[in-house]
Formats: C-alpha cells, structure tokens, sequence
C-alpha cells in the first residue's frame, strides 16, 4: 500500500525509537493524525489542553529519560503557542523535535488562513528547520532532525504542508540525485576526550589547592560516583545549582546544598573561601556567586567546548562528557589528609539544617510555606520525580526537597519560566508509569496552564500537585522591594478555589491552611488512585531571602517598606520573627 508523507514520518519516528509525542490536533496536522490513528500500536499521543504544555511535557519528557522528546502542533496558532516551552528546552539543552503543519503547499505566502511560516519563526529556537517537500522529502529531514537534537542537544523542527501531509509515495517521484535509502537513523553518541597532558594539568591544580569546591551541574547527573570519589579525595564540598540537585543525595556529608539565591549559606561561604573551584557540566548563570576574579584556580569540564570559560575565568578546560572525564582525571588525583574545609562546611550545614527544620515546624498561623514544603518532603518516595516552578516555590523545593536513591527534580533553569512543571510532570508521568511524580507550583504558575488537570485525569496519570496559594505573584513582590527598592505594583492575584477547580475536572482536590493538618492532607492527596491537588493556602508575607543576605539587599528592603509598602507591617512582622527564631 502507498504510504502518506505522515505515514512515512510517524513510521522513521517509531524506527528512532520514539514511542509517545505530545500534542494538540488543527487541520493543519490532519494527515499526521491519520498517520497516529493507524499506527496507536507503535506510538502513543498524549494530548494536552495548549500547545506550549505539549512543548513543556516533551523537554520534561527528554529530562527525566534522556531521549528525545516530541511534540507535535497544527499550523499558525497551534506552532506559535510551542515556543516557550521550546525555549525551555533550548535553553536547558535538552532534545526536543517539534513537528508543526503548515499550510496548503500552494497557497503558502498569499496571507492565506493560518498561513505562518512557522520554519521561518522558529529559526532561532531550532537548530534545524525544515519544510518538508513532499514524501522522498520527509526521512532525509526527519533523520536529520532527530540527529541534529541529540548530537546538539537542542531544539529541532520539521513543518509538512497540510496536503503534501495526505501526498503518497506513488504520487511523486523521486528527483535523480534523491538516492532511496541513502539516510541512515544512527546516532553515535560520543564525545571527545582530552588530552592526558590537559588531564595532568587539572589534576596539578587539584592536588596543589587545598580548600577546594565541586560546583556540579546537570552534566554530572550520570555521574553521582565519580563527583562523590573525587569530594572524598580532595575533600571539598559539592555545591549544587538547582538542575544538577539530584547529582548527589542531600544527606551525603560531601555537599553543602544548592548555590545562588535560592541555595544555601554554606555553599556561599565555601565559594567565598575557596581557592580552587572545579565546575563540571554547569551554567549556573549568577556571576556574582563565583569567586572574586584572581581567588581560585579554575578547571572546568564542559560537553560543549564554546561553554569553557562561560562564567569565570578558567585555567585548564576539560571539553568531554563529565562522568568519563571525571574518570579519567580521578587517577590522576591525590588523596588529601587535611580535612579541615570539608569539616568547616559540614558544621556549618549542620546549623543550616538545623536552621531550615525550625522554619519547617514552624506551629504559627498563617501557615508558613516552608511547613508545607518539609512536610511533604517526608513523603517523597526514594524514586520520586519532582518538578518544580518558578516563583518563591522555587526556594522552598530547593531547600526542602532532599534529594535521596533515585529520586528526580528539574525545573526551568535557564529560562526559568513559570508554567513548565505541571507539564514537565505530565512527561515524568508517561515516560515512568508506577513512579511517585510531584508538582510544586505557585498559584501563578499554576492558573497559567490549569487546563493540563484535566489531561492527567484524561491519560490516568496519578500525578499530585502542591500549589503553594498565597495569591499574589510572590517571587515578584519580593524581587520589587529587596531588589528594586519599590513597593508591590500589579503583583496580587484574584483568589481561585483550585481544590474545587480539581475536583470539577475528575482529580482529588484538597485544601489545607492549618500547620497540624499539613501531614495528614498531603498523606490524603498521596493515598488517592489518581491525580490529586493540594491547595496549601501559604502566608504571602513569607519572604524566600536568600541564605546571605547582603547589606545593600537590606538596605532596598527597607526602602520599599518606607516608600509605603501595602503589606509592610506584617512583613516587618514576619522577618522580626525569622530573626527572632534564629536567635532562639
Ligand atoms: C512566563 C513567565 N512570566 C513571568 C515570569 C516572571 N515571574 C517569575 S516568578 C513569578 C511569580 C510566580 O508566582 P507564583 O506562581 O504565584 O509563585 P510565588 O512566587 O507566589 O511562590 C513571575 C511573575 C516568568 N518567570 N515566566
Ligand atoms: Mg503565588
């Protein structure tokens, strides 16, 4: 039987091994949903409520498997609402194929319906973009658009006219320099390695340092073992930023916690002290958290060579894959008996611990976002997959969420867009049927793509959502004052009943406001078969400081209050009794 373009398409898909693809249908992609109609037994699609939620699940998708993700949209309208959660997956490096329809092949250019050159728009989000020209067109680009996301780690996209989509193979003939079979779905996925007089130069600088710090980034999530040895013997902490959370346990002796705003005081000190910095697979953006210049001889192991010397000055760069890279340089590293650093950074955790438990238990009303984030920490499964949002949510999953076995956690790091986790968390669930998945989201966040609640109950996906409601854009409110030394402006939001608003689409939906009814609600929400959602009803006067605080940071808080702050007594309130509890 002639196959369609769309048949041809769906079917060297299935031959890369892909298996689900993200979506929402138009006329644009009718050919390419026959295509899935006839093929449900090789491919599974999961359709979303809004495209950018398509785009989001699949980054997730490819985060928490390490494959490709795919997400498919109509033409015009369906491709536009793809690109931040395409972004997302450009700007944390992930793999992501975005297939798009497009016009009839005829009328493109004659301002026809929905008629977006969507190859032309995605140009800069795609590092490869392509029309397909009728079906001896389609597995030349396909290959090389699956090929293109997985050696770049990137975005790739493929749009198809809406009738050359239904065009058969007998309808065309091949052009005489198209040879059949000539493109081949192989991907070798290796990476360089460098040179053992490199090796030898970075381990000099190791072995020479003697307070050193690991700053591990998502490039090390394959590589818990080895960041551990080498902690073990250069006896230095692992500072980890946000995507490289779950690189090593947070209960291991070796790491210090998160870095940056969000991170802890600890791995600040360390970094401060530091005179050798190793940073391994990470892009942690905030200059201002590296070492002054001229403090610390710098190595840095990086997949993407143009990455070397991103951040901060680097003395010896190590372009390959971290956990082979580490391997090959762990030899080559001497065992240090001064332990002092270490020693130094792990009393220190143990007060920050110490720190965190007692705003965690906090019995005062109203409930302290922090209580809920603890709370629930207590019960995650040791294989739990965490996403998280961004918004003050974001401090409270970075603090609380502790990383042990197997366990997941990812947000939108570079990008750092609101709305990615309640998808992300659709991906988690789909790609691992019978793992714990867990949303943490701002009430902000959360009302920005709410309609994917009714795609988890649709696909049975038993994911449960923690929406921290303090109804106001939190992160915001704090960002105008301690950063822009203004008042809130624009920043409070209407109030919505989401427990009700779970229930109305088939989830569990629950609600607590109470600190002594935390444990036993989220315990409820976890019990219940399918997807769930806990509206945790938070004190919007909580603030997510970071763990220093600097003078001038002080200062502009203080000016924003004086300026005539709305909230300013129960802030003034609120922070007089974090102080007071961290004297007590
Ligand atoms: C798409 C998008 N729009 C705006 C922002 C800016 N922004 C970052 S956090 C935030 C507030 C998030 O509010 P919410 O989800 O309620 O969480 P909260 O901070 O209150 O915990 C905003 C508006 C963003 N990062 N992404
Ligand atoms: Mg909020």
């Amino acid at each position: 039987m002639a196959r369609t373009t769309a048949d041809l398409l769906i079917e060297r898909l299935v031959e890369w091994g892909v298996d689900t693809i993200f979506g929402f249908p138009g006329d644009g992609v009718n050919g390419i949903f026959e295509a899935l109609r006839t093929h449900q037994d090789a491919i599974k699609f999961i359709q979303v409520r809004h495209e950018e939620a398509a785009a989001f699940a699949a980054c997730g998708y490819a985060k928490y498997t390490g494959r490709l993700g795919v997400c498919l949209a109509t033409s015009g309208p369906g491709g536009i609402h793809l690109l931040n959660g395409l972004y997302d997956a450009k700007c944390d490096g992930q793999p992501v194929l975005a297939i798009t329809g497009h016009t009839f092949h005829d009328l493109i250019g004659t301002h026809f319906q929905q008629d977006v050159d969507l190859d032309r728009l995605f140009m800069d989000v795609a590092a490869f973009s392509e029309r397909v020209m009728g079906p001896a067109h389609v597995i030349n680009v396909v290959d090389l658009a699956v090929k293109t996301a997985l050696a770049q780690r990137t975005v790739t996209h493929v749009t198809i006219p809406k009738d050359i989509q239904e065009w058969t193979s007998a309808d065309e003939s091949r052009s005489s320099g198209n040879v059949p079979g000539h493109s081949a779905d192989l991907f070798e996925a290796e990476h360089p390695m460098p040179s053992s007089a490199r090796l030898q130069k970075a381990a000099d600088l190791l072995n020479a340092g003697s307070r050193i710090v690991i700053l591990a980034g998502r490039g090390c999530l394959a590589a818990r073992a080895e960041v551990l040895e080498l902690a073990e013997k250069v006896g230095g902490p692992i500072l980890k930023p946000l995507l490289g959370k779950a690189v090593v346990p947070d209960d291991s002796p070796y790491t210090t916690g998160g870095i940056g705003l969000l991170g802890t005081a600890p791995s600040q000190d360390a970094m401060e002290e530091c005179d050798t910095l190793l940073i391994a697979g990470s892009s942690f953006p905030y200059l201002e958290f590296y070492p002054k210049r001229g403090q610390a001889k710098t190595i840095q192991i990086d997949i993407d060579a143009s990455r070397t010397g991103l951040r901060h000055a680097v003395d010896v760069g190590l372009v390959g894959d971290c956990r082979k890279v580490l391997r090959a340089l762990l030899p080559l590293v001497k065992q240090k008996s001064d332990r002092r650093f270490l020693e130094k950074a792990q009393e220190r955790m143990k007060k920050w611990n110490h720190l965190m438990e007692k705003r965690g238990t906090r019995t005062d009303l109203p409930l302290k976002p922090q209580v809920v984030a603890h709370e629930l920490n207590k019960l995650l499964a040791n294989d739990a997959i965490v996403s998280a949002d961004s918004g003050t949510i974001a401090t409270w999953a970075a603090r609380y969420v502790q990383i042990r076995g197997t366990m997941q956690f990812s947000l939108s790091g570079t990008l750092a867009t609101m709305a990615n986790s309640l998808p992300y968390s659709i991906g988690a669930a789909v790609a691992y049927p019978g793992r714990q998945v867990v949303c943490i989201v701002g009430d902000g966040g959360f009302t920005m793509l709410m309609g994917e609640v009714a795609t988890l109950v649709k696909h049975g996906l038993p994911v449960k959502v923690i929406i921290f409601k303090n109804n106001v854009l939190g992160m915001i409110k704090w960002e105008q004052m301690v950063l822009g030394a203004t008042p809130q402006f624009g920043v409070q939001l209407q109030p919505i009943d989401f427990a009700a608003y779970a229930r109305s689409c088939g989830a569990g939906g629950f609600t607590v406001d109470q600190p002594a009814e935390v444990a036993s609600v989220l315990r409820q929400a976890f019990a219940h078969p399918g997807p769930a959602i806990v509206e945790a009803v938070v004190d919007p006067n909580e603030p997510p400081l970071p763990g220093k605080i600097t003078t001038e940071q002080a200062w502009h808080f203080a000016e924003a209050l004086a300026k005539g702050e709305p909230d300013r007594w129960n802030i003034i309130k609120t922070v007089i009794e974090n102080k007071v509890r961290e004297v007590i």
